[in-house]
């Protein structure tokens, strides 16, 4: 029995890290009829509930679908990652202004009821203070990835104010977890150090020992988009850009709590063009709106996710479901 608040939903980029998994807590929420999910790709899921593939630079196809399912709701995570955007700047640039732009712009033909835009972390750049930077600061990142977060956080500002739409984002910190690959980040290391530990005892990580960077586990980034989308509107001081913290650690600091549990784990360190971009983004963030504004709280620390990550994949392993 679907919950009294029950919305009519569209993810796009369900396919994606946070996608996959933010879809399937919409569906529990929702109910599975009442979440559309959409991706480049169709959603493999469709028995669970409606998927297909819609491209985020097509506005008339985005509008098209918004209207046929009759959405209110849309959660839009389709984007192209700091990695793989210095390597392909014009995709990124169409794909995450556009894409926003284009929803946004569905949102305020339609009317719309609630839109989430996510930020991230590379919205900051190497000006700012790196540990507990504040929401409020000087935004200029050196990556394409992070300039188009920018755009994007201005744009939901612009639309909020222009047109009273009410869109909403989080900046994320670097986000694991072991149900989906993440997609191209710079923070992917902080996920593929648990693969490989589980699966080789070993890894080559991209990033120097001592790189920094805040963290989260994504039950607690799925906990927090749900949350501030639930958040009454007159309570909030911000829109697109809250500063969402969890845990800060280094690479160093992250084997460490994986050798507790895998006490041979080794890992060698060739930094690549990745580090100039760990090293232009904050080490911490001051999260206190956040805190504030919708009651956020995240659950877990770097050894509590350690012990979910390895109990996770461990259990993938055993079931055949890991390569290697
Ligand atoms: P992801 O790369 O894992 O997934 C993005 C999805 O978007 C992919 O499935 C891809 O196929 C899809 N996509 C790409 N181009 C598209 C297009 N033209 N039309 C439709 N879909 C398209 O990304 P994610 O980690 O799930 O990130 C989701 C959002 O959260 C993004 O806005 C990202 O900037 C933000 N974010 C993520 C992290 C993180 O650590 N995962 C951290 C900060 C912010
Ligand atoms: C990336 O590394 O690009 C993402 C992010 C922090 O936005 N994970």
């Amino acid at each position: 029995m679907p919950a009294p608040d029950t919305q009519r939903v569209l993810v796009t980029g369900a396919l994606g890290q946070i996608g996959s998994e933010l879809v399937l807590a919409l569906r529990e929420r929702h109910g599975a009829d009442n979440v559309v999910a959409t991706d480049l790709r169709p959603p493999e899921d469709s028995g669970a509930g409606p998927a297909f593939s819609l491209d985020v630079t097509d506005r008339a196809a985005l509008e098209a679908a918004v209207t046929r399912h009759r959405i209110d709701t849309v959660y839009h995570m389709a984007a192209i990652l700091s990695a793989a955007g210095e390597r392909r700047p014009d995709v990124c640039w169409d794909v995450n202004v556009g894409g926003t732009k284009n929803v946004l712009d569905v949102g305020v033909a339609v009317g719309l009821r609630r839109i989430f835009v996510p930020s991230s972390i590379a919205a900051f750049g190497p000006e700012v203070p790196r540990d507990r930077t504040p929401d409020e600061t000087v935004l200029r990142p050196r990556s394409v990835y992070g300039i188009t977060k920018v755009a994007g956080e201005l744009l939901v500002d612009y639309y909020g104010r222009r047109y009273d739409l009410d869109c909403r984002g989080v900046r994320y910190p670097g986000l694991i977890s072991h149900a989906t690959a993440p997609g191209g980040g710079t923070t992917d290391y902080a996920v593929a150090i648990y693969f490989e530990a589980v699966q080789s005892g070993r890894y080559e990580c991209f990033v120097r020992e001592d790189t920094c960077l805040p963290m989260m586990y994504m039950p607690d980034a799925i906990k927090a988009t749900l949350q501030i989308m639930a958040a009454p509107r007159e309570r909030l001081t911000r829109r697109g850009d809250y500063n969402l913290g969890a845990m800060s650690f280094t690479v160093g600091e992250q084997a460490a709590s994986i050798r507790e549990l895998v006490p041979d784990f080794t890992v060698s360190y060739v930094p690549d063009y990745r580090q100039a971009i760990a090293e232009s983004w904050p080490r911490s963030v001051d999260d206190r709106a956040a805190r504030a504004d919708w009651d956020w709280t995240p659950d877990f620390d770097l050894d509590a996710m350690t012990r979910d990550m390895i109990a996770a994949l461990r259990r993938k392993q055993a079931a055949g479901a890991l390569e290697g």
